[in-house]
């Protein structure tokens, strides 16, 4: 059931009549637009303008409108080029991504985006995760996260799916929503943003069934309520790194909860805090959080809307991002690293410079013992994501994965970015979301 907009008692000021957006309320103000400075910079100072990586942060530039008519010019024919050349070998979700940040606004005059080829291939993706699902257990072939990402694509590109499909998958209760039974909020806020989508698509239309529109309405309700559920004290949404695009799913969805359970603006301020403080370092982070933070949604995506184009001009660099690897001066620290797997644990003690990270520990532990330590790792839109180790590899049909922890806590960063301390017992360990 929908929540009704009830009229304030009197009493109350006459401007809390006038119906405001959250996502207008909660945007940074023109004064405070330098504190986004650090976010933009890191997302054109890092090799990430380049790849398919890039389509988060492409979205997120356009979208908030941070590029100059010549930087957006350059960077969209860039990206068609990789879109093209990889395109056969893209994950759904890499693909729903690239769909947005292309068509994220109408660019420079003279570039031609075949979207109806792109969409189609989508729709085939998102096909093969669903016959994926059916034949593993209902296990995609990818997340949910990117299912998600497809069904906005889909639908903001008039794509092709099914609504009685999308009613039925993106049950609240389903599995994967949930890692380690822990509901993820990125996942959730994704979720809602493509079925806030569909919803408004279908309005108004005779011809879908109103009991699947009853259900993605229940879907939204329940999914608002486990976001605002993982609400930290100060405000955050889940984690630092889940609060943007849940901040996103809480703009698009203010019909679906009372707003006195979401006070935005201490949402707001506590990222702002954290601006300030060097957080979004990771130029997928700073692409997360950017669009909320000017009042933006995935959802103000349209491709015939000329884009709006920045006066500041950025550098952009196409060198690779500042290496996180200390310097050779820097004193060794001693820390613990095992291999889990299942009972069996295997430990090393490594000595590595002050400042290294996860992923050197693990570099270091397989050069004194390769047959015990032995790992690979994938480029992904987050740095470094350990896939395989003691050629053991994580599979998303049986849901396995190499977890990392340190002092048996589970991490919430990945091997290239977590930065160890003397005496840390660092695990990777062979588990199952
Ligand atoms: C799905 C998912 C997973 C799945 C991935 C497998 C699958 N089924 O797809 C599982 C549950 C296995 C997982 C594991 C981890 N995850 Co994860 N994951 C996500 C999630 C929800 C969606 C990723 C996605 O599909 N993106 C869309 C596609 C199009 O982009 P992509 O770059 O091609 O996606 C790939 C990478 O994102 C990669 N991946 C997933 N998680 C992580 C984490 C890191 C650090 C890296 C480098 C890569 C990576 O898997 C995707 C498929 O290949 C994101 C949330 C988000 N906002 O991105 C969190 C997220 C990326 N994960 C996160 C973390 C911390 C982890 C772990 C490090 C947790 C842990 N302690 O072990 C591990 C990775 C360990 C390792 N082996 O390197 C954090 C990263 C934060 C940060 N600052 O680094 C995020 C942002 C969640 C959060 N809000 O905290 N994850």
């Amino acid at each position: 059931m929908r929540q009704s907009h009830q009229l304030p008692l009197v009493g109350l000021l006459l401007f809390s009549l006038i119906p405001r957006q959250q996502c207008e309320i909660c945007k940074v103000s023109k004064e405070n637009k330098t504190a986004l400075k650090p976010l933009i910079h890191t997302m054109i100072n890092s090799n990430y303008t380049k790849g398919i990586q890039a389509a988060k942060v492409l979205l997120s530039l356009r979208l908030g409108g941070f590029l100059n008519q010549n930087q957006d010019q350059h960077l969209i024919e860039q990206f068609i080029l990789t879109v093209r050349s990889t395109e056969p070998s893209l994950t759904s979700g890499q693909l729903a991504l690239a769909i947005l940040a292309l068509g994220a606004c109408k660019g420079p005059d003279g570039i031609s985006i075949n979207y109806s080829e792109l969409v189609g291939d989508l729709e085939n993706k998102f096909q093969a995760e669903i016959k994926n699902m059916e034949d593993h257990d209902g296990n995609p072939l990818t997340s949910y996260y990117q299912l998600s990402l497809d069904v906005l694509a889909l639908c903001l590109f008039s794509g092709n799916y099914s609504i009685p499909k999308v009613a039925e998958i993106f049950k609240p209760g389903n599995k994967n929503y949930y890692f380690h039974e822990q509901f993820s909020v990125d996942t959730g806020a994704m979720a809602v943003l493509a079925l806030i989508c569909v919803r408004s698509k279908t309005r108004g239309q005779n011809q879908t069934d109103t009991k699947d529109l009853d259900n993605i309405d229940n879907h939204i309700k329940l999914l608002i309520r486990k976001i605002l559920s993982q609400k930290t004290e100060n405000g955050l949404l889940g984690n630092i790194d889940s609060t943007g695009e849940a901040m996103q799913a809480l703009f698009v969805s203010s019909d679906y909860y009372n707003k006195n359970q979401w006070v935005c603006q201490k949402t707001r301020d506590t990222v702002l805090t954290e601006i300030s403080q060097g957080a979004f370092r990771m130029p997928t982070a700073a692409a997360q959080i950017l669009p909320a933070l000017m009042g933006k949604t995935y959802l103000d995506v349209n491709k015939d809307s000329s884009c709006v184009y920045g006066s500041d001009t950025f550098h952009i660099s196409t060198q690779k991002p500042i290496s996180v690897t200390p310097a050779d001066s820097a004193p060794q620290i001693k820390v613990n690293y095992s291999v889990v797997i299942h009972n069996a644990k295997d430990r090393i003690v490594v000595s590595v410079a002050d400042g290294s990270v996860f992923l050197n520990v693990m570099e270091q532990a397989q050069k004194e013992n390769a047959a015990l330590f032995s790992f690979t790792a994938e480029e992904t839109s987050w740095g470094p994501y350990i896939t395989t180790v003691r050629g053991i590899k994580a599979n998303t049909n049986d849901r396995t994965y190499w977890e990392l922890l340190s002092n048996g806590k589970h991490l919430s960063k990945g091997a290239g970015s977590y930065v160890v301390h003397a005496g840390d017992d660092l695990e990777v360990r062979w588990s199952t979301y």
